[in-house]
């Protein structure tokens, strides 16, 4: 009988309740806001495939918020992956279409780490830490862990050609023992004080409509927005000694010195030349404040 094993087993962790997607609506959508739709989904394979596919096919419109408690295939960059069990943190993805010059869209992702980054740590009162380009880290028994990931996407056909999806994933009330990597960690292996998930995605939210707002208003100005003074402020690569992983198996050694106009990472490498980096994964060589 199907009652042995009831499906909705995997459900019933009493300290991981479902968002309240009525609750959130309400919060969130209205005539001045940012937010045209927005809609919490079971299971998807991921948010950022998902809305993509449904904005090439003329399905979701800009402004959309497709929400999901589980992910069974959550994608990272470069065909990776994102995993978290079931209501175990937030899983979602925004459609939107910036109306600012296509050099400046590598700008969005960066924005988006600046407006999740404040708004967890207002909301649940943990320290957070930009690791450039697409990371939040936390502290966790001393040492700095990945709690958020950001993964922006160009929907790049049919009706809607210059729309992008910004998914994001946090880890809320990821357990020790639940974590996909050691390098993980979460708000709540953090010390958050708060780690009610719809409270968090109101205030992400509301931070990255507010970020967004000002970004867009002054046609994807990153110095005019304030973002890329906000970017550096809270960002614990810079100063630090980095290997930089490139694509094709090269890396680069140096002293991250520097954020430029594009929002790429300058690296000041031994022989004193800099070098701006504009894709690729940084390891944290030394710890902050280090010898
Ligand atoms: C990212 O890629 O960090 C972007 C992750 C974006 C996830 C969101 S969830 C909503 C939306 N829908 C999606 O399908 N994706 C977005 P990257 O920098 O490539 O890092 C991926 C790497 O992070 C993996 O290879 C693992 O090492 C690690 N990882 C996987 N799951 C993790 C987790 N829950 N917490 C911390 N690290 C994780």
């Amino acid at each position: 009988m199907s009652d042995e094993n009831p499906p909705r087993s995997r459900w019933s962790d009493l300290e991981r309740p479902p968002l309240n997607a009525t609750a959130l609506r309400r919060a969130l959508l209205g005539a001045d806001s940012l937010y045209t739709h927005l809609e919490v989904v079971g299971s998807v394979g991921s948010t950022n495939s998902e809305l993509a596919d449904r904005a090439r096919r003329g399905a979701a419109q800009p402004g959309t918020v497709l929400v999901a408690e589980e992910q069974t295939a959550g994608r990272g960059r470069l065909d990776r992956g994102w995993s978290a069990p079931p209501r175990s943190g937030l899983f979602f993805s925004v459609l939107l279409a910036p109306e600012v010059p296509a050099e400046r869209l590598g700008w969005l992702p960066l924005l988006a780490g600046v407006a999740t980054a404040g708004a967890l740590s207002r909301t649940a009162g943990v320290d957070t830490a930009l690791k450039w380009p697409n990371d939040i880290l936390v502290t966790v028994g001393g040492e700095e862990r990945k709690c958020v990931g950001i993964l922006a996407e160009r929907v790049g056909e049919g009706p809607r050609e210059g729309a992008l999806v910004l998914g994001i994933g946090i880890n809320v009330t990821l357990r020790e023992a639940e974590l996909p990597v050691p390098t993980a960690g979460s708000l709540q292996l953090a010390g958050a004080q708060g780690t009610d998930r719809d409270p968090l995605l109101r205030a992400v939210l509301r931070s990255l409509e507010d970020w967004y707002g000002r970004w867009t208003a002054v046609d994807g100005s990153a110095g005019e927005s304030d973002l890329q003074e906000a970017y550096a402020a809270g960002c614990a690569t810079l100063g630090r000694h980095v290997r930089v992983e490139l694509p094709g198996d090269r890396a680069l050694l140096g002293e991250a010195v520097a954020l430029d106009g594009e929002g790429r990472l300058v690296i000041a490498t031994g022989e004193g030349v800099q070098h701006p980096v504009a894709a690729g994964d940084i390891v944290h060589l030394r710890p902050a404040g280090g010898a």
